[in-house]
C-alpha cells in the first residue's frame, strides 16, 4: 500500500482533517427515546427496514468514539437529528432539552479525545410534522421551510458553536430530492418538484449561512459550508456526442447547486433546457446565495461512461433523477470500468476521482479561493451482507483496494496537481441503514452485528486507512 511508499511520507499538512462520516437517521436508533419526534423517514420506512434501532449509536456513541481513536482519526463528521432537538420542527415549536443534551455529550466526548466535530445540520431527516403542515421542502410558500430551517440552525449555533467550528448545512440536496421523488410516498410532480425542492434547500442553506456569518462567526471563529455529491462521468469514446453527454452529466449534478451557491449564477445548460421550470433567485436572494460556503464539501463515490445518448430532464427515469439525463454504462469493449460494488454503487475507478478533483479545483475551488473537503468517500463490498462468516466480512479486500487507490490519487492531486483539498472523511464509520435500500449494502469500515447487541468489530480496511494517514500526515 502507499502507507509503505516513502514518497508519501509527510505529504499532507499537519492540519489535514482526517476522519469518518455518519448521519443521524442511519446510525442513531433510539427513535422514541427522550422525546424525539418522528422524521419523514420514520413514517415512510415504517413497513420496511428502517432506522428505529439503526445501529444504536444513540446509546453506543462512546463505543463509536473508541473506534475513531483506534483508527487514528482527528475528526468526525456526524449529523444532528432535527426532530430529536425540536420534535415538531417549526420555529415556534418547543425545543427538547434531553435531545440537545445528547449532542452536548457527544461533542464533549469527542473533544476530550482530541477529535474535531464536523456537524451536518441536515442529513435528510426532516421532522415529519413539517411535511404534514405544509409539504416540507415541497411547500408553495418558501418562507415556511426557510424560516423553520434557519431557526433550527440558530438553535444549534447558539448551543454548540462554542465547541463546534465546522458546520455543514445540508447534505446533498439533489440526492435527497432524488430519493424523495421515489422513496417517500408523497405525490411528486416530476416536472416541477425536483427543481422546486432543490431551490428551497439552496435558499435555506444560504440564509442559515447568512445568520452564522452575521451573528456567530466572528465570535465563534468557525467555518460553514454545504456538502454536494458528484461522481465522475467519462466519455466512452472521442465522439462529440459522448463528450457532450459527459459534460451534461457534470452540469446537472455539479453545476446545478454548485454554480448557484459558489459562483452566483444558474448553470447555463439547465437554464436553457428548463426555462421557467428552473426557479431563479431574486437579486436579494442572489446576494445571499452567492459565495455561501467557506469550503466546498463533496461526496464522491464512483465513475461511469457516457455513451453519447441524452434524454430531456422531463423524460429521464425518475429513479435516476438527474443522473438519467444521459445514457450511461459501466462497460467498455466488454470490460468493466472497475471492480463492482454492491448493486453497482459504485465501481472502483480511482482515475475518475483524480479527474473529478482536478475539475472541481479548476472550476470551483480556484476561482472562488475556497478549499475542497471530501466529506464522504467509500465502498460497499459486493454481497458483503450475505457473506457466511464474520472473518469473511472483516477481510474486506476490495474496500482496502478502494481506499488505497483513491487515497493515492487524492494525495497526488494535492501534492502534484496543486489541488486545494484540506480534509477527507471515509464513508462510513459503521455499517448502517442505507436509506430505502435497507441494511444489505454495507459501507462501514466497522462491522455491526444487529442481531447481537450491535456489536462493533473493525474491518481490515479501517487499519489500511489508518496507516495511510499515519504515514502521510506530517507531524
Ligand atoms: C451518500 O449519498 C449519502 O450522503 C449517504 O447517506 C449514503 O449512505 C452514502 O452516500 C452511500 O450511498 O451512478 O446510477 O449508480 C450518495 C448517493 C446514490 C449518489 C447513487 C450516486 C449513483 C447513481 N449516491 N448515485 S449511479
Amino acid at each position: 500500500t502507499i502507507a509503505s511508499d516513502p514518497s508519501f511520507a509527510g505529504a499532507l499538512s499537519k492540519d489535514f482533517s482526517y476522519g469518518f462520516a455518519s448521519a443521524s437517521y442511519q446510525i442513531e436508533g433510539g427513535y422514541q427515546d427522550d422525546g424525539r419526534g418522528p422524521s419523514i423517514w420514520d413514517e415512510h420506512l415504517k413497513d420496511q427496514e428502517n432506522g428505529n434501532e439503526a445501529v444504536d449509536s444513540y446509546h453506543l456513541f462512546r463505543e463509536d468514539i473508541k473506534l475513531l481513536k483506534l483508527y487514528g482519526a482527528n475528526s468526525y463528521r456526524f449529523s444532528i437529528s432535527w426532530s430529536r432537538v425540536k420534535p415538531l420542527g417549526g420555529k415556534d415549536d418547543p425545543v427538547n432539552e434531553p435531545g440537545l443534551a445528547y449532542y452536548d455529550q457527544l461533542i464533549d466526548a469527542l473533544l476530550a479525545e482530541g477529535i474535531t466535530p464536523w456537524v451536518t445540520l441536515y442529513h435528510w431527516d426532516l421532522p415529519l410534522e413539517l411535511e404534514k403542515r405544509y409539504g416540507g421542502w415541497q411547500t408553495d410558500d418558501k418562507s415556511q421551510i426557510i424560516d423553520d430551517f434557519v431557526s433550527y440552525a440558530g438553535l444549534l449555533f447558539e448551543r454548540y458553536g462554542d465547541r463546534v467550528k465546522n458546520w455543514i448545512t445540508l447534505n446533498e440536496p439533489h440526492i435527497f430530492t432524488m430519493l424523495s421523488s421515489f422513496g417517500l410516498k408523497q405525490p411528486w410532480n416530476r416536472e416541477t418538484d425536483t427543481w422546486k425542492t432543490g431551490h428551497h434547500q439552496l435558499l435555506a442553506h444560504a440564509y442559515a449561512v447568512e445568520l452564522y456569518r452575521q451573528k456567530y462567526q466572528s465570535s465563534q471563529g468557525g467555518k460553514i459550508g454545504i456538502t454536494l455529491n458528484c461522481d465522475w462521468c467519462e466519455p466512452i469514446d472521442d465522439s462529440p456526442e459522448a463528450k457532450a453527454c459527459a459534460q451534461r452529466m457534470l452540469d446537472a449534478v455539479l453545476g446545478w447547486v454548485g454554480r448557484s451557491s459558489i459562483h452566483g449564477h444558474l448553470n447555463q445548460t439547465l437554464k436553457e433546457e428548463l426555462g421557467d421550470l428552473l426557479p431563479d433567485f431574486t437579486d436579494e436572494e442572489w446576494k445571499v446565495v452567492k459565495g455561501s460556503s467557506d469550503f466546498l464539501g463533496w461526496n464522491h463515490y464512483g465513475t461511469s461512461y457516457a455513451t453519447g445518448k441524452k434524454f430531456p430532464f422531463k423524460d429521464a427515469d425518475p429513479r435516476q433523477f438527474i443522473f438519467g439525463c444521459v445514457e450511461r454504462t459501466f462497460e467498455k469493449d466488454g470490460q468493466q470500468i472497475g471492480i463492482k460494488g454492491h448493486n453497482g454503487h459504485p465501481y472502483i475507478v480511482p482515475w475518475g476521482f483524480r479527474k473529478f478533483m482536478r475539475y472541481l479545483n479548476e472550476r470551483y475551488a480556484k476561482p472562488c479561493n475556497v478549499p475542497i473537503v471530501i466529506t464522504e468517500n467509500g465502498f460497499p463490498v459486493e454481497n458483503e451482507g450475505d457473506l457466511p462468516t464474520l472473518d469473511d466480512i472483516l477481510e474486506d479486500t476490495n474496500r482496502q483496494v478502494y481506499f488505497n487507490s483513491y487515497l493515492k490519487e487524492m494525495i497526488e492531486a494535492i501534492r502534484d496537481d496543486g489541488v486545494n483539498l484540506t480534509g477527507y472523511f471515509g464513508w462510513s464509520l459503521l455499517d448502517n441503514l442505507e436509506w430505502i435500500f435497507g441494511y444489505k449494502p454495507r459501507f462501514g469500515v466497522t462491522h455491526v452485528d444487529r442481531e447481537n447487541g450491535f456489536k462493533r468489530t473493525p474491518k481490515q480496511s479501517a487499519f489500511v486507512i489508518k496507516s495511510i494517514f499515519d504515514h502521510a500526515i506530517a507531524n
